[in-house]
């Protein structure tokens, strides 16, 4: 389903499991950090902020506190925009500390819709587990307290537990995929122009899609994304880089140059307000 003729509702990905400070000294990590960080996306154009919670040190972190010291420090800072905290945490979290930040009342969350297998780094051969029992869970309790699920598909496959989560009434719709291309874990699809057309052409209906696509391919196939009538997300968790061999200054950065490029193809971005209205998004 495309999205209202010349929208594109624009999330910032501000930090993720995997990027650091060592990576770009820009990636915010600490409460603070995160709310300044969603005020200068918001005042650049994004309507959503998603965030992984870290703890002191930095590391990906499941303890509810911090998701909820997260979530009242953005809102303090900036009431309007939509927080989207992330179920996928890292690679040291449990499966229990991973959906632990749906008790700190975020409006919405990411829900993963199958295993991976990491591939690199320590974690090599340990399986991102996201079994259809449990996205069936954290499903129910997404609607349960009303938190709206953005559905993570790696590949086509991932469309079967959509189907299912449908089937089973454990979402409404509009519903919302975020085609994730170019994880580098096995069983991701690559990120390309024809990968994404090829994921949009098997979309369950009445399914809103938001585009996500890692490193050099962030701003070219999020730029096809919008284009096609899909959401897109930006930001450091997908992307450290302005371009090749220059760190981004900072997630704002980001979005700032796709809404400078919606702007030129005569495509806005939405507020906060109208992607709540679009995505049925329970506004806290
Ligand atoms: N790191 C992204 C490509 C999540 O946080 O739940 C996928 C992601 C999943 O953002
Ligand atoms: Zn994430």
């Amino acid at each position: 389903m495309r999205l209202p003729a010349g929208k594109v509702i624009i999330t910032a990905a501000l930090n993720g499991a995997f990027v650091n400070k060592e990576h770009n000294s820009s990636v915010p990590e600490q409460p603070d950090e995160i709310a300044q960080a969603s005020l200068e996306c918001y005042n650049a154009g994004a309507a959503i902020v998603h965030i992984h919670a870290r703890d002191e040190r930095g590391k990906p972190c499941g303890a509810k506190e911090k998701s909820e010291e997260i979530v009242a420090a953005v809102r303090d800072k900036c009431s309007e925009i939509i927080i989207q905290l992330s179920t996928g945490g890292g690679t040291n979290l449990t499966i229990e500390e991973r959906v632990s930040c749906l008790d700190a009342n975020p409006e919405m969350a990411s829900l993963n819709m199958g295993t991976l297998m990491r591939q690199t780094g320590p974690n090599a051969g340990s399986p991102f587990a996201n079994l259809t029992r449990d996205i069936e869970a954290w499903a129910a309790k997404m609607k349960a307290l009303d938190i709206r699920p953005e559905m993570e598909c790696y590949s086509h496959s991932m469309y079967r537990d959509v189907r299912n989560l449908i089937k089973k009434g454990l979402i409404s719709p509009p519903y919302y995929v975020n085609i994730v291309l170019g994880m580098m874990h096995q069983g991701a699809v690559e990120a390309g122009p024809e990968m994404l057309v090829s994921m949009h052409q098997f979309l369950p209906e009445h399914c809103y899609f938001n585009v996500t696509a890692t490193a050099a391919a962030q701003l070219p196939v999020t730029t096809m994304g919008m284009i096609m009538g899909g959401a897109i997300r930006v930001g450091l968790e997908d992307n450290i880089y302005y371009s090749k061999g220059v760190l981004a200054e900072g997630n704002a950065q980001l979005v700032e140059r796709s809404v400078r490029i919606a702007r030129e193809l005569n495509i806005q971005p939405v507020t906060p307000d109208e992607a709540r209205e679009i995505l049925g998004v329970v506004k806290r």
